[in-house]
């Protein structure tokens, strides 16, 4: 096969810096589109030549060749619809033959588009063909149909300038800047390994007999646009790869940083992924076991083959223009103080082989448990533990649900002066009422505004989460559905309790401390939850208390050994 030119420049879409700043000052005038995080990652790798040869967002024609076939309109191979998806609104007031400026988060403008096609697509056809199934336990499907807008628009792009990043701006390269370092050290063949979790001592070992193999050197190239939701943030995990860095023998190995949205399809992700490191000037990829694998379907089986990618790469592969080298599976042989690949293992009987799955790794750094150093390199545990401390010292929030004078508040009160006496997180109570007077003072108590409320004390219980604080939540919050955004919303960071005071309606309005029930059976205060407005009782609360026979420091302590029992708090 022969091997494309590594050292020359693959082309871009900007224009001049002139024409640019001309440009930016005629684009003011034009009709703009806010460009989501995932396009603004397309949008960079179609300008810098990363997504080549796309030469913008694709048309009609180029994106019904590729979800049928993954060829282009002129036969070229590419296996991913790169679109520019839009909402019905902003679609209504579009032309085809029109330009329109597309801005980044911050209103800059990067690029203009001028558009040639306009079409709704067939969602459920996409899915099915690039991704496997129409099934929304895969991600991108479930991206596909509920956060990408429905309306696809095409044609070529002018690019002014690239999207601005803050962070590691040392480790991001365009493919031409990748090819020039390539050039300027000499390097004629080169292995891109893909990766969007931490490096441990198995994955350098790996990359390291892979580069060996192909006689080449080695780019670590991590993914830090967008990976599988959940994932080790890309600061994190820069962090690591830095210090794994160093694990290689001198000048063998570089990092760069790929601002790629990865779609996690599997096959064709592997074929992507392979064409975009040819623009970047490599010659091999290493393709490994269940390559960019989105996990499981909805019917709890994988949605691909553990070897499905490395068959569509390697049919495909000439056609790619860069060389597959196969991922071997390096386990840990105790007696032999050494990583082998797992199949080329003679004597196994013989032996003690060891291995970390990344579900037992996640578990060991939740629980504060020993991470072995046969595994992983001390300074890449130490950065995981930064960032993920065991559950004991994460941010956590506990969110009593239950009707009006059923003992939210009392109880929070006393769980807040319990957690307040052991120390250790900051402790922030946010009851009904006082959230109401400072947060939601406009609100009424229709469904809506309801909901606005008790999201507004979500995000703010999922600010102090993330920072590492006890949110304590007493509202009433009386719909299944917000709850549960609430509890997404948290989960993202840490822990989310639920708690539900179960008091009986009979018990809350016997005790009437606040004279509500009455005034609100007399129709003095309308929409009141439990006598002339709904309330859903939780049915997936960690904890159900009902304060009726029991005083309020027993159901607080009955919380307290709810925490223990999650390891949120210690005994
Ligand atoms: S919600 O539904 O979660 O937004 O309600 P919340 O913010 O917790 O506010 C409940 C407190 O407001 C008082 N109050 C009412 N409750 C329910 N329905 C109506 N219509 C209503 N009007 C006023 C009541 O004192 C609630 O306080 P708690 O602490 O729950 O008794």
């Amino acid at each position: 096969m022969s091997q494309p030119p590594i050292h020359a420049p693959v082309p871009e879409l900007f224009v001049s810096y002139e024409s640019a700043q001309k440009l930016k000052v005629e684009a003011g005038n034009l009709t703009s589109w806010d460009l989501t995080a995932r396009q603004i990652c397309d949008l960079e790798l179609l300008m810098n030549g990363g997504f080549n040869p796309l030469k913008g967002f694709m048309s009609e024609e180029d994106y019904n060749g590729v979800v049928d076939n993954m060829r282009l309109a002129d036969g070229a191979l590419w296996p991913m619809p790169i679109n520019l998806d839009v909402s019905e609104k902003f679609a209504e007031g579009i032309e085809e033959g029109q330009d329109i400026a597309l801005r980044d988060q911050e209103g800059v403008i990067l690029a203009i588009l001028s558009i040639t096609d306009k079409w709704v697509p067939n969602k459920a056809h996409e899915a099915e063909k690039v991704f496997g199934a129409d099934d929304l336990a895969h991600p991108a499907v479930n991206y596909l149909h509920n956060t990408a807008g429905p309306v696809y628009l095409g044609g070529p792009i002018t690019g002014i300038q690239p999207p601005v990043h803050y962070d590691f701006k040392g480790r991001r390269d365009t493919p031409n800047e990748l090819r020039a370092y390539f050039r300027k050290m000499g390097w004629r063949k080169v292995v891109a390994f893909q990766t969007r979790n931490p490096l441990h001592r198995a994955h350098q070992e790996l990359t390291f007999r892979a580069a060996k193999e192909a006689q080449a050197n080695l780019l670590i190239h991590p993914v830090v646009g967008m990976t599988k939701p959940g994932d080790v943030d890309h600061f994190t995990r820069v962090r690591c790869y830095e210090a794994v860095l160093d694990k290689y023998p001198q000048s063998t190995t570089t990092m760069s940083l790929l601002n790629l949205a990865m779609r996690m399809a599997g096959p064709r992700e592997a074929v992507w992924h392979g064409l975009i490191r040819k623009n970047h000037g490599c010659t091999h990829i290493i393709v490994g076991r269940d390559h960019a694998g989105p996990g499981k379907n909805s019917a709890g089986e994988d949605f691909y083959g553990p070897y499905d990618a490395q068959d569509l790469f390697r049919a495909n592969q000439d056609d790619i223009g860069i060389e597959m080298v196969d991922f071997k599976h390096m386990v840990y042989v105790q007696e032999r103080a050494q990583y082998e690949p797992n199949d080329e293992i003679e004597d196994r009987d013989n032996v003690t082989i060891l291995n970390i799955s990344g579900t037992e790794l996640r578990r060991r750094l939740r629980e504060g448990l020993e991470i072995p150093e046969w595994f992983s390199f001390p300074e890449v545990v130490a950065e995981l533990r930064r960032t993920s401390p065991p559950r004991a010292k994460q941010g956590f929030t506990v969110f009593f649900t239950g009707l009006s004078g059923s003992g939210k508040s009392t109880i929070a009160n006393a769980l807040m002066v319990k957690l307040m006496e052991m120390g250790g997180r900051p402790v922030t109570l946010l009851d009904g009422d006082v959230v109401r007077k400072h947060l939601s003072s406009e609100l009424g108590f229709s469904k809506e505004h309801r909901d606005l409320n008790i999201e507004r004390i979500g995000y703010v219980a999922s600010e102090i989460t993330k920072n590492g604080g006890i949110a304590i939540c007493a509202p009433i919050a009386p719909y299944t559905a917000t709850r549960r955004s609430v509890r997404e919303m948290i989960e993202a960071f840490g822990a989310f309790v639920e708690i539900h005071v179960a008091t009986s309606l009979e018990e809350c309005e016997s005790r009437d401390r606040k004279g509500l029930y009455k005034l609100a059976r007399e129709g003095k205060i309308k929409e009141f939850t439990g006598i002339s407005d709904p309330y859903e009782a939780p049915t997936n609360a960690e904890l159900v208390v009902d304060t009726k026979d029991v005083d309020v420091d027993h159901c607080a302590h009955q919380v307290i050994l709810k925490l223990e029992s999650m390891g949120l708090i210690k005994g």
